[in-house]
């Protein structure tokens, strides 16, 4: 093995010494023979870019915080534009009672942005250059019993010598945007384990355990194997020899395989003997599972036919940005798994090791990404940066058994930041050279991309850009493209469809399939468009995008040679590239929104996709309705029943099948008179076992068209959390609220509290455009007044004022 400078950049050592850390949780965990000590509480940070650790030194004004952290939760979508992109340091106190001479103790970063420079005790340890990564760094001979100092320089500045571009759709948070670790081992230490599984079968497995120690000076190693149940199922014992010990159990019986439904996880454990006294030990999990992409579909998981139903994760969440917690890591794949997908695609980076961890937990299969997001080919440093980031992503995560794709990157020409960075020549150059790498860490999974038409045939998968009814066309032409691209490509996966909605914004006639509007007679059309690109020219509806998610499923539940698509993206997520978006700097594509709220959508993807029974009457937040007098209107339910039947005002409409072939809802529509004022709708859903689920929705319902808008009304409700929700609706004349007004108002707490903003949420952000005439926003009380003051205004209302006692 080869020896490591830790003076110098650290990517080599980080990607060795992280092996077999994977089974580890984010707690302190001990054994007799390694720790692992979270390190995240009582952090000093200060937001200076001075690379001098002697300034440093003379920093008074340190804030105290605990990791993970992002100097960008909420800059980067508050009204400035900008969010602030330089260097911060942050400082700790980690005291060492005592350090043990036969111990090697390392300071494992599971991930900061963009480059960071560790010193200890006012010695440099290494430098890591790229986020979304971990690394670690050897501080054995930099430390003393008692107190040291650690500090870190994390720098998030526009930097084109490292991806991704500064052009890609999301924010570069900067700082400790992940956990930090303590570790210690014996000197002499297993550096990883390596599990590959060569043959796995029904009947038979063969699982590989490469293990990697440094200098083996004659020890031996004893190996168990115990299956999902915990019970020991083999045992190996032998030498330990060169730097690589291959450990080897060729007929595992009958494996409890890995899949979607039972993701079953073995437990492999490799412990290193010096005279039969272990002096390391190191566990991971081993998933049995073997995986096919067919020449032009579909895909089979150990054997059998799997439609991939998939979704993006973007590693972000309301008010905290990239420093994400695990427990919300955790909330974000298991809220994905219940809607029934089984994939992710990790878009664009690689994620927090709980994301793996939960993934190969939960059965999601995971396409993995380098962040080649953009921006064209770079100078010889870029390059060096993006394979390191490469070759670290692959051997810092390759034990997951969930794990199937390298993704080399996403629409990678496009906005090219070097002068020619988008010559196909170098491109597909550079792309197969990231190939290769990847195919020779890895034979056993398969490298992808999205978009980079020209490099379609050098990767092992390939996702064109398919944006039926967004970007462009209607999506009733999206089984064309399918077909298509069937055709074109002989392993075909279509990654990344949808559109932005917004919370609360409905349409009593959205844009067809076939990318017009129907009119009515009186109802003020809101676009005429084309259907050329209602991205731009939409109503950002939910209605809407209901129906172009409910007509893509549709499609691809129907088709048996299709290998599947994955939907643009679970979660609203913040970008840079979109200041004038409903909510500012947010990208609204979510089926959730920033706080992971589900939208409509989400339930669409649930009746398809889950097996949990359920109903949902489309929608929740649709609840003032207008239009002519016995103009009927279609509701959807959606839900996963074989039977629904549906109520209004008491009064059966029908009990109706379940149609998986049947568009809209799977033939779950029912055509209503809505009478004038309140109507109360019922669905009964019956499982195939008899049980009964329902869901109820109020509508009021009015015969009158709103006139033009006149006025903005505001009121207050308490909320559950103690905070108050202060909600305005657009008027007309006559009092009526205005559901075709969209326009942007501001929000703004006078006195007596502070909104809740820079959110990126429907009820966290001052400036947010209205739906259906309406708005809101959270208002958190301060403990000195005893009333508050709000305000809302825009460009036509020049001011509405509310006060309320609390
Ligand atoms: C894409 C990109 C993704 C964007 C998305 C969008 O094609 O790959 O990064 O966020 O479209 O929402 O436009």
């Amino acid at each position: 093995m080869k020896k490591i400078n830790f003076k110098n950049r650290c990517a080599l050592f980080v990607v060795y010494s992280l092996f077999g850390f994977g089974v580890l949780q984010a707690q302190n965990t001990t054994d007799l023979v390694r720790t692992k000590t979270n390190l995240n509480a009582d952090w000093q940070y200060v937001a200076n870019d001075t690379k001098k650790i002697t300034d440093i030194a003379q920093i008074a004004n340190w804030t105290q915080l605990n990791l993970p952290h992002t100097w960008n939760s909420e800059d980067a979508t508050d009204a400035e534009p900008g969010y602030r992109r330089s260097a911060s340091w942050y400082k700790k106190n980690l005291a060492i009672p005592t350090i043990d001479k036969n111990k090697v103790y390392q300071l494992y970063f599971e991930g900061a942005n963009i480059t960071t420079k560790v010193y200890v005790n006012g010695s440099e340890v290494g430098e890591h250059v790229g986020g979304y990564i971990g690394f670690t760094f050897d501080i054995t001979k930099f430390i003393k019993a008692g107190n040291n100092e650690i500090l870190v320089r994390v720098d998030n500045s526009y930097n084109i010598e490292i991806i991704p571009s500064q052009k890609s759709d999301f924010f570069i948070y900067g700082g400790i945007t992940r956990d930090v670790w303590l570790l210690s081992m014996a000197k002499n230490h297993i550096e990883k384990i390596k599990i590959t599984t060569p043959k796995v079968a029904a009947k038979s497995a063969a699982l590989v355990v490469k293990t990697f120690v440094e200098n083996p000076q004659g020890n031996t190693y004893s190996a168990q194997l115990k299956n999902p149940e915990g019970k020991v199922v083999a045992t190996q014992k032998g030498m330990l020899s060169g730097s690589e010990t291959a450990i080897k159990f060729n007929d595992i019986k009958n494996p409890e395989l890995w899949d979607i439904e039972s993701p079953n996880l073995y437990t492999i454990s490799v412990s290193m003997l010096e005279k039969g006294k272990i002096i390391d030990k190191i566990e991971d999990k081993v998933g049995f599972r073997w995986f096919e992409f067919k020449e032009n579909g579909p895909f089979y998981l150990n054997g059998k036919r799997v439609l991939i139903r998939g979704t993006h994760r973007h590693e972000e969440h309301a008010g905290v940005g990239a420093a994400v917690s695990n427990e919300q890591h955790r909330k974000d794949m298991e809220s994905i798994k219940e809607m029934g997908a089984n994939f992710v695609r990790l878009a664009h980076y690689p994620q927090d090791p709980e994301i793996y961890k939960a993934c190969d937990e939960l059965g999601l299969l995971v396409w993995d990404e380098l962040p080649w997001c953009r921006g064209g080919v770079g100078n010889q440093v870029w390059k060096t940066n993006a394979k390191n980031l490469l070759s670290e992503m692959i051997k810092q995560n390759y034990n997951h058994p969930s794990i199937i794709i390298w993704s080399l990157g996403n629409e990678m020409n496009w906005l090219p930041d070097f002068p020619d960075g988008d010559n196909t020549e170098k491109m597909t150059t550079f792309l197969k050279e990231l190939n290769s790498l990847s195919h020779q860490l890895d034979p056993s999974r398969k490298t992808a991309i999205r978009k980079y038409e020209e490099g379609a045939r050098i990767v092992d998968v390939f996702s064109p850009s398919i944006w039926s009814g967004w970007y462009s066309g209607s999506y009733k032409s999206y089984k064309k493209a399918v077909d298509k691209y069937k055709q074109d490509y002989k392993h075909f996966i279509h990654a990344e469809y949808g559109g932005d909605s917004q919370v609360g914004r409905h349409s009593e006639n959205p844009i067809t399939g076939e990318g017009q509007i129907k009119v009515e007679g009186w109802e003020e059309a809101i676009v005429q468009g084309k259907g050329a690109n209602i991205a731009q020219i939409g109503d950002w509806s939910e209605s809407y995008i209901v129906d172009l998610f409910n007509w893509h499923l549709h499609i691809s539940e129907n088709d048996p040679m299709f290998v599947g698509n994955i939907q643009w993206a679970f979660k609203d997520f913040g970008t840079p590239l979109r200041p004038e978006d409903d909510i500012p700097y947010m990208n609204q594509k979510g089926l959730v929104d920033r706080n992971g709220n589900p939208k409509d959508a989400y339930y669409v993807f649930k009746s398809y996709w889950s097996e949990k029974p359920f109903a949902y009457i489309e929608s929740h937040t649709w609840t003032e309705r207008q239009g002519p007098k016995d103009l009927a209107r279609v509701l959807n339910v959606f839900s996963n029943c074989p039977k629904v039947e549906f109520f209004h005002n008491g009064v059966s409409l029908g009990e109706k099948q379940r149609d998986l072939k049947a568009y809209p809802a799977c033939g779950l529509t029912w055509n209503v008179n809505f009478s004038e004022g309140k109507n109360t709708f019922v669905a009964v859903g019956t499982t195939k076992d008899g049980k009964k689920v329902t869901d109820t929705i109020d509508v009021n319902y009015r015969f009158t068209k709103n006139g033009p808008a006149v006025g903005l009304v505001l009121s207050s409700k308490k909320m559950k959390n103690g905070n108050y929700l202060v909600t305005a609706l657009a008027v007309d004349k006559n009092n009526l609220r205005c559901l075709d007004y969209e326009e942007r108002v501001y929000f703004q707490c006078l006195s007596g509290g502070q909104t809740l903003k820079n959110q990126g949420t429907p009820t966290g952000s001052e400036s947010i455009k209205m739906s259906n005439g309406k708005a809101a926003i959270e208002v958190i009380p301060d403990t000195k007044s005893d009333s508050i003051e709000m305000t809302i205004l825009n460009q036509n209302f020049k001011g509405e004022y509310l006060k309320f006692k609390k």
